[in-house]
């Protein structure tokens, strides 16, 4: 056994009958007295010591969450030219961090499922078996913290004692990533008192691998050339090497609630979504509840903050990017948001496009790679229809609006509380989650996905899920703009075989089948773009209209058109009164040309081709369904033309 093994004895991942305390009563206040020492868990005492002694950290310091260590933790990374404060008169408590130019993204390609078999991780993600992961991680994380402080942190997703609620702790020698946990989840004493009294919990081990000789000077944002984001679905065990950009980092987030998450849901009966939640209020005051996924920067935190344009309609915020979903004692699909904070891409927040998100960061927000102010403030492409005249740009250097590149990096992030949005809901917290009452799939496509699509039932609305597409955007490295597919935008983010990803899906339909209402599941596409490539939807607070038609359909009260992928709302039905939107946009919103289609379908077919015989034969049968809707499209083109 390496240090790297966790001891069998002091597994932390109890059985799920294990649970915290019961909820008492709406959402339970995140910071707790610090426990004492001797009523710290035996188990996380354990797992600290066995990664001190690896990691040989100079400091211990166990994490509370309190307002007071924040602070202290603020200033030490304002001493450490981590953080820059800015100007307090215009952005109180906020802070600027620039990152090392090579650790702006997630890192896709050194993202790892380490699962026993190939075949559980699947065609779409990085595989390492766990023993050659571990010997490769052992000698990186060897005196790792050297010169370091090693952070305790942990941290509840989801409302502290709420039965939906995870429990993980996460070790880290980065204070940046300290007070990012503590904006994204609920981070501290509460969190540990909970793991004290029996709750299952997750170890995720972080570091920067920059340990510092004594005397050593250290750098603002240490990282290392080599990364790792290994998981490890089985032992429900996370371990990250070299980076500190949020993505790899703040463990809690992709690594914990989606990857491990996505493996314990199909264990435990849940699922575990990249989907942003949004309360919908009606002009009848009648309340509905959606669930969206959007591959990444396809604007969720947009979505999640929408200010519908029509009168009457109201949006309001439940989560800008995870969801995890359960069928609750009601028989209900409902939903909790598991974070406390957004982590979104400032660039294209805008007054004029997203103003509930600007006025959501008029203080206490940790902006990473925006460009500076001569007053002190930050900015970035989109804040403003105009830029400042000068700015200091990401890399901390002279720039002008004739520099020639973005002032703020394209993946460029502001972090910050939840309840601190304009549009938060005040159930956005509840433990008993939301019912769900539609689930939206999107991606950004110029061509062929139309507007809004609804599908026949859940087996289709899988489909659609399994094959969402998009053109890729900044939040991971690669080639920007290169069309992928995005299955459920859980891509990077599915723990296990995306086949049985699929598979999951199908059956948690039919478990929704036998005891609920199954909600209807839509696939929408605001980036459609005209042979000009001009966008043909102004998209933003025109979206609304597109929720209002799906809460007609809700009801009953509009009828679909139907088409080879979907039905599409009758003509009148979908409310673009008052838009200045010709005609033949519309037409062309949701026009869809056969053999696109065709090429479409072939395209489906290549990738499911990729999951072999793990292909749930479901999607099989949607596919040659499509198939013949195309068909029969095409005979009826051919006896009218
Ligand atoms: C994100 C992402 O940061 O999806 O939310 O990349
Ligand atoms: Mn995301």
């Amino acid at each position: 056994m390496t240090l790297l093994d966790r001891p069998r004895t002091t597994a932390p991942h109890r059985t799920p009958d294990a649970r915290p305390e019961a909820p008492t009563g709406a959402a339970t206040p995140s910071s707790a007295p610090a426990l004492l020492e001797a009523e710290r868990p035996a188990d996380v005492v354990a797992f600290v010591e066995r990664i001190a002694r690896l990691t040989t950290p100079d400091q211990i310091h166990w994490v509370d969450g309190s307002t007071r260590e924040r602070h202290a933790l603020l200033q030490q990374l304002v001493a450490a030219g981590t953080l820059t404060q800015l100007n307090p008169d215009i952005r109180p408590y906020s802070f600027l961090a620039r990152s090392d130019e090579r650790d702006v993204a997630r890192v896709e390609e050194r993202t790892f499922i380490c699962s026993e078999r190939e075949e559980d991780a699947g065609p779409t993600n990085n595989w390492m078996a766990p023993e050659q992961m571990r010997a490769e991680l052992e000698p990186l994380f060897t005196g790792s913290m050297r010169g370091r402080t090693l952070y305790v942190v942990p941290f509840a997703m989801g409302p502290i004692g709420s039965t939906m609620t995870r429990y993980g702790v996460q070790l880290t020698d980065s204070p940046y990533v300290v007070v990012s946990m503590g904006t994204m989840t609920r981070m501290g004493s509460a969190a540990l008192a909970q793991i004290a009294r029996g709750a299952s919990w997750v170890p995720a081990v972080h570091s920067v691998g920059a340990p510092l000789e004594s005397g050593q000077q250290d750098v603002p944002w240490p990282c290392n050339e080599t990364k790792y984001i290994a998981h490890f679905p089985q032992e429900r065990e996370i371990w990250s090497y070299g980076s500190a950009y949020g993505g790899n980092a703040i463990l809690a987030k992709k690594a914990f609630a989606l990857r491990i998450a996505s493996a314990m849901a199909r264990d435990e009966g849940w699922l575990a979504e990249h989907m942003l939640l949004i309360k919908v209020t009606s002009p009848a005051g009648k309340v509905y509840h959606m669930a969206a996924a959007f591959p990444s920067a396809c604007g969720k935190t947009n979505l999640a903050m929408l200010t519908p344009t029509t009168p009457g309609w109201t949006v309001e915020t439940i989560g800008d990017d995870i969801a995890w979903l359960h069928i609750g004692k009601d028989g209900r699909l409902r939903a909790i948001n598991p974070e406390a904070g957004f982590f979104g891409v400032a660039p294209g927040t805008g007054l004029s496009t997203n103003r509930t998100a600007v006025d959501t960061l008029w203080g206490n927000t940790i902006f990473t790679n925006v460009a500076l102010r001569e007053d002190g403030d930050v900015w970035w492409e989109g804040l403003t229809d105009t830029p400042p005249a000068r700015l200091i740009d990401w890399r901390g250097e002279e720039w002008t609006p004739d520099s020639g590149r973005p002032a703020a990096h394209p993946n460029s992030r502001f972090t910050v509380a939840a309840h601190q949005a304009p549009s938060i809901a005040d159930t956005w917290d509840d433990p008993e989650g939301v019912v769900i009452d539609a689930i939206i799939f999107g991606g950004r496509r110029r061509a062929l996905a139309p507007l809004v699509v609804e599908a026949r039932d859940w087996d289709h609305g899988v489909f659609m899920g399994a094959t969402i597409s998009s053109e890729q955007t900044a939040a991971a490295e690669g080639t920007v703009g290169q069309l992928r597919r995005d299955p459920f935008a859980m891509l990077p983010f599915a723990g296990y075989n995306m086949a049985d990803y699929f598979a999951h899906w199908l059956d948690f339909g039919k478990r929704l089948r036998r005891s609920a209402r199954v909600p209807r599941v839509f696939q929408v596409n605001w980036f459609r773009k005209n042979a000009d490539g001009k966008f043909l939807w102004p998209g933003f607070g025109e979206n609304g209209r597109v929720i209002e038609w799906m809460v007609a359909r809700l009801e009953s009260e509009a009828c679909v058109d139907e088409t080879p992928l979907g039905g599409i709302p009758r003509p009148g039905e979908l409310n673009v009164a008052g838009l200045d939107l010709p005609e033949e946009d519309l037409a062309e919103l949701f026009h869809m040309d056969t053999d696109e289609l065709e090429a479409e379908a072939d395209d489906v077919e290549r990738f499911f081709a990729t999951f072999g015989d793990k292909l749930p034969a479901e999607l099989r049968h949607q596919l040659s369904h499509l198939r013949s809707r195309i068909r029969a499209k095409r005979e009826t083109e051919s006896t009218t033309a």
